[in-house]
């Protein structure tokens, strides 16, 4: 209920802005209120970033007391391509903060012997948690071979390696099938004795992945259940490790991950066309949210 009327106040408040912007100079529009001071009756809010540049003025304004980096392709975590054949080399430059938004760029050119630069940034020894909502709202890019993410990790290998120790995909699209996105879980035994269920969500008629819509999980001890824009696609209670009683993998602490990858095994190793790098390629995440429901 006090959502419903934070929403109402929040399309009155947006309406009454918009209704404002047309009477201001370019320079004058007004920021947005920040989401992380929204509060909530049921649940605490444990990790918030709004992507607000101005408070940020480090790498690119990327927030490192929230996110860190991970670069290059893969071989410095021991998995060269990142375990996926994958073809970007990931760099810090990639991804930067501006208008309020974190963008992550995908590039057409070569370094260390890639073709493709990108950029990953992860909260792994930073934040973590077990169980929670879990939210990001997003806009992604179109073309061939494009591979975003928006997922968790755990931060032990208490059940093992990968993936015995779990995934959680909250959010991954294929930039040359724009109306969907899917999200899944990856469990059971170490690779390659590992397996997976997934659910796809469908975009309603007219629209894409290419507009900012909010991809979320919800967390229980039983239960995973995953969201578009508030509207329940997929949900599972069926899932175990080799190396745990259930509800293992998925009752220890995960981080986050967000990524813009290219190539690789997710859309059968295509590659984008060189016409999409006319504009800039950008994964652009307007704010990311996670809540626990008790505390
Ligand atoms: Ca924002």
């Amino acid at each position: 209920m006090k959502k419903t009327q934070s929403l109402l106040l929040l399309l009155l408040t947006s309406f009454i802005l918009a209704s404002c912007v047309e009477t201001l100079p370019d320079d004058q529009t007004p920021i947005e209120t920040s989401l992380c001071a929204e509060t909530f009756d049921d649940k605490l809010i444990t990790f918030c970033d709004d992507f607000d540049a101005a408070e940020n003025p480090n790498a690119q304004g990327v927030d490192l007391n929230k996110w860190a980096f991970q670069t290059g392709d893969g071989s410095q975590y021991g998995i060269p391509g990142w375990g996926n054949n994958e073809a970007q080399y990931y760099r810090e430059e990639n991804a930067f903060v501006e208008n309020g938004y974190l963008n992550i760029q995908l590039k057409n050119e070569s370094f260390e012997g890639k073709f493709y630069t990108s950029a990953r940034l992860w909260t792994n020894n930073i934040f973590s948690q077990t169980y929670g909502r879990f939210e990001a709202r997003i806009k992604l890019p179109l073309g061939n071979g494009l591979w975003p993410a928006f997922w968790l990790l755990p931060d032990n290998t208490t059940f093992g390696t990968w993936a015995a120790n779990g995934e959680i995909d909250i959010m991954e699209a294929r930039g040359r099938i724009p109306e969907e996105a899917s999200g899944a879980i990856h469990f059971g035994g170490q690779w390659p004795n590992n397996t997976y269920t997934s659910g796809v969500y469908q975009f309603p008629s007219g629209q894409t992945i290419n507009e900012f819509h909010v991809y979320a999980i919800e967390w229980e001890d039983n239960q995973i259940r995953w969201y578009v824009n508030d509207e329940l696609y997929y949900q599972t209670s069926d899932w175990y490790s080799e190396n745990g009683e259930y509800p293992a993998p998925f009752n220890t602490n995960f981080y986050i991950i967000l990524n813009l990858a290219v190539g690789g095994v997710f859309d059968g190793g295509i590659l984008p066309d060189a016409s999409i790098f006319n504009d800039d390629v950008l994964m652009q995440i307007d704010y990311v949210r996670v809540f626990q429901y008790f505390v």
